[in-house]
């Protein structure tokens, strides 16, 4: 299996995120990449390459024009006010106020955003964007004819919408390689997202689409952030009718109930029968996450991979989130051996 890594994803790193009422260390830091790949390499699962340069203009197949542009230029904005710290939103527009774009820096960080866990760093863009090529390069060599790819994305993707970010998220690599594989000629891609927590960037922007089915298992709504999408009763809208399945669980759920929803979800994708299947990779699901209330164990990762390979069709796995630092090279690299079988 290829893997496809930049070096770029250490561009970014946060300092704080809000947790529990206070600023902590950002969860989501260059050390996982470092980790993956260090994994990767011990597993001897394959060559790795770097990225190609494909501009922004498979971005902007899935990003509006005007978020693009406030990602680049957030940080000159920012520190042209006189700081130097990350960047983090504090109000955000609920029910009832306007949705207009403010002209200061701080208003458009709220306008763009929907959580006070994303900072934006000097180096967010250029990371973000190497994450994005990452994805595009992994599905440029499915397009190639390879059957199998690993993008080693940093930061993650799936929070991100094609107007706002949040989650750790900016770009989301996994639709925007998604909608390549579109633009180059295929009919149709399954985003399976098996993340712990819900792909609510990738649901929205193919919500009302029936080129792509997207699956996701993830912590429940009721319990679990990001708290206001990922329902069982998100069933896609006009077109997309059909092609959006969520298989929210409780806290603490089982491994067996959790293949279970797998299982399920395997089957809508074999009846959708696509021409590609994009995984959204997180590995959170496991029991020592330090943010997560899943129990998958490291060898459950294994089965992971092998049930999501009975697929028997071209697949690309993009990384997204995994926050137990010791075990994350383990529970991906697992997930990548159990797949090549
Ligand atoms: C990104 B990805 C938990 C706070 C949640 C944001 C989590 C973003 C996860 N108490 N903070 O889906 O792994
Ligand atoms: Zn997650």
């Amino acid at each position: 299996m290829l893997t496809v890594y930049s070096d770029d994803h250490r561009l970014h790193s946060g300092k704080f995120e809000l947790v529990d009422g206070e600023m902590q260390p950002c969860y989501e830091c260059p050390e996982r990449a470092d980790l993956v790949l260090e994994a990767v390499r011990k597993a001897t699962i394959g060559e790795i390459i770097t990225p190609d340069d494909f501009g922004l203009e498979p971005v902007r197949r899935i990003h509006d024009d005007r978020f693009v542009d406030f990602l680049q230029h957030a940080w000159d904005l920012w520190t042209a006010e006189g700081r130097d710290c990350d960047t983090l939103p504090l109000v955000w527009a609920v029910r009832g106020m306007r949705q207009i774009e403010p002209q200061h820096i701080d208003g458009k960080l709220s306008y763009f955003s929907f959580d006070a866990g994303t900072p934006i760093t000097a180096g967010t863009w250029r990371a973000i964007t190497a994450a994005a090529n990452v994805a595009l390069t992994g599905a440029a060599k499915l397009r190639g004819g390879e059957r199998r790819v690993f993008s080693l994305c940093r930061p993650p993707g799936h929070h991100a919408a094609s107007d706002y970010y949040g989650g750790y998220c900016f770009l989301n690599n996994a639709a925007i390689a998604a909608q390549y594989l579109l633009d180059q000629g295929a009919k149709r891609v399954v985003i399976l997202d098996v993340d712990y927590h819900h792909g609510n960037g990738t649901q929205s922007i193919f919500y009302d689409r029936d080129d792509v089915l997207f699956v996701s298992i993830h912590g429940d709504p009721d319990q679990e952030y990001p708290y206001f999408l990922g329902r069982a009763d998100e069933c896609g809208t006009g077109a997309g009718e059909g092609c959006n399945a969520n298989f929210p669980l409780r806290w603490q759920s089982s491994a067996a109930s959790w293949f279970t929803a797998l299982d399920k979800g395997r089957q809508l994708i074999a009846e959708y029968s696509p021409d590609y299947v994009v995984v959204s990779l997180g590995v959170d699901t496991y029991e020592g996450d330090p943010i997560s209330q899943f129990r998958l164990t490291n060898d459950d990762f294994l089965t992971v991979g092998r049930r999501i390979a009975s697929l028997g069709l071209p697949t690309l796995f993009v990384l997204e989130g995994g926050y137990a630092i010791a075990d994350i090279g383990t529970n991906v690299s697992n997930v990548l051996t159990g797949f090549i079988g």
